[in-house]
């Protein structure tokens, strides 16, 4: 097979970009897009906000005390979709083998131009005289590795992994950027950080160790599997820079979650509704920013004997406002028994089917501990 062509864009601080250009107050000052509530959550951040350790995710009060001149603002999804087909129109006059993984970011196999690098900087120069915003782009043999460029000279950045420098590439990487290939799993990225307090065979506590690219080709394809589950074949070829993953136009998404694990089990019903709408403003933010339609809601709720219960209901029609979400997963919350248990952790999806299943739950955050 001849080798593929594959550039990865990604806007640069999407949302804050946005609100930066629409807003001249807001440019060059540290703002973060979303709602400065006590159960906020962080969109996003802009590049001002970024040194002091804002990012998506962080809980808005967590944010504010790690950046007091922090600048919250409400988001605007409806101009985000907008400049979203914006720049997918111009990603289809240079190919119709689009991906879009979200909003703002998009894989495009090229792999019919002759050179990939001029493809992506014309882009790049489209995006910033069309949207008025900057992109970085990612160039090489396949996702994997486009996606890694595209994020390494951020913002504003173009980077290509020639064929001929991704095993020294790939070898010196921190081994976290392997693990943003797709949906981030924060939890594979902790058990590998947190190395040393995992058992492997129940009698010895050994560390991963695992630390680089390097560090993952160690392994066998087996061990990876044994540890990781079916995504350990994956990670395999990605310590070797291989993915043969295609670029597929419309792939087809089952559902999209977010949960919370509590610092201390509680069955206190108002601090679970509390934590209850964190989880919902973050799940809420996923369906926008993917532009996903499920008619499915899954509350998944884990008890302190690890025990795991899911209650769902499916409408008549998508969920269409952060308002049904609220409703219907407080519903759902209201009805559970818990038997006198106390939970550990409270999940919700929104899928599209009745069997969506809550283990495709993608995201975690933990608001337990902030300092941590
Ligand atoms: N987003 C969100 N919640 C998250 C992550 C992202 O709502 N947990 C939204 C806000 C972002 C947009 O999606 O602006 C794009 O996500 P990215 O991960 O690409 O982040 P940014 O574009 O904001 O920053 P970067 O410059 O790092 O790409
Ligand atoms: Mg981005």
């Amino acid at each position: 097979m001849p080798q593929r062509k594959i550039i990865h864009i990604d806007m640069d601080a999407f949302y804050a970009s946005v609100e930066q250009r629409d807003r001249p107050e807001y440019r060059g000052r540290p703002i973060a897009v979303g709602y400065d509530g006590p159960r906020g959550v962080v969109a996003t951040a802009s590049y001002e906000a970024r040194p002091y350790g804002v990012h998506s995710a962080l809980s808005s009060v967590l944010a504010k005390r790690l950046c007091p001149e922090l600048i919250f603002v409400p988001a605007r999804f409806d101009v985000y979709k907008a400049v979203s087909r914006q720049i997918r129109a111009i990603f289809g006059e240079y190919t119709e083998l689009v991906e879009p993984l979200s909003l703002d970011e998009a894989f495009l196999d090229v792999s019919h131009v002759r050179s990939a690098t001029l493809v992506a900087r014309e882009i790049k120069a489209r995006i910033l005289a069309e949207t008025g915003l900057t992109a970085s782009a990612g160039i090489s043999v396949n996702k994997m590795l486009a996606k890694i460029a595209s994020d390494y000279r951020k913002p504003d950045g173009l980077f290509t992994i020639p064929p001929e420098r991704i095993e020294e590439f790939v070898a010196g990487l921190p081994v976290e950027r392997f693990f943003g290939i797709g949906e981030v799993t924060a939890e594979k990225v902790r058990i590998l950080q947190e190395a040393d307090k995992i058992f492997i065979d129940g009698l010895k506590e050994y560390g991963l160790g695992i630390r680089t690219g390097a560090d993952l080709r160690l392994w066998n394809e087996a061990a990876l599997v044994q540890q990781f589950g079916k995504a350990g074949h994956s990670y395999y070829g990605y310590a070797r820079g291989i993915d043969e993953r295609e670029v597929t136009p419309n792939r087809v998404r089952k559902s999209l979650g977010a949960e919370t694990t509590f610092a201390e089990d509680t069955d206190d019903r108002e601090r679970l509704r509390l934590e209850l709408s964190a989880v919902r403003e973050e799940v809420w933010n996923r369906v926008m920013r993917h532009e996903f339609r499920g008619k499915t809601v899954v509350l998944k709720l884990k008890f302190d004997n690890f025990r795991q219960i899911t209650r769902s209901k499916t409408l008549f029609t998508p969920v269409d406002s952060a308002e049904t979400l609220r409703r219907v997963s407080e519903e759902l919350l209201a009805a559970a028994d818990f038997h006198g248990r106390k939970l550990r952790l409270i999940g919700l999806t929104v899928g599209n089917s009745p069997e969506a299943c809550p283990e495709c739950v993608q995201l975690r955050f933990d608001f337990g501990n902030p300092e941590t």
